[in-house]
């Protein structure tokens, strides 16, 4: 049993080091960060601050995606696809932008 104790935190790091998740809050009518550097696999996370609804969308080749209306308060995630730039919009509020560079 001992090298149980041992086994399952390392796999647990393991598991950990290989798909980040990164948190992009929708607030004030802007996406925080702007930018963002990541890796095939990890996750980004929208999470709406503000109190009306937003939305994200690319349309940027395998990454295409577009998470429709987001009400206040709700979060949606999504998984990266492919190597490249993602350029993420908001529907509803055009000013919005977040560059993703996926490596
Ligand atoms: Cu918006």
């Amino acid at each position: 049993m001992k090298i149980l104790k041992i086994a399952i935190p390392l796999l647990l790091t393991v598991c950990v080091a290989t798909a980040a998740e990164f948190e992009v809050v929708q607030k004030g009518k802007l996406f925080e960060p702007t930018a963002i550097d990541a890796k095939v696999g990890d996750v980004i996370k929208f999470k709406n601050a503000d109190p009306f609804a937003h939305n994200a969308f690319s349309e940027d080749g395998e990454n295409e995606f577009d998470i429709g209306m987001q009400a206040p308060g709700e979060d949606y995630t999504i998984t990266l696809k492919a190597a490249g730039t993602i350029n993420v919009e908001c529907a509803i509020h055009p000013s919005m932008q977040l560059k993703i560079t996926v490596n």
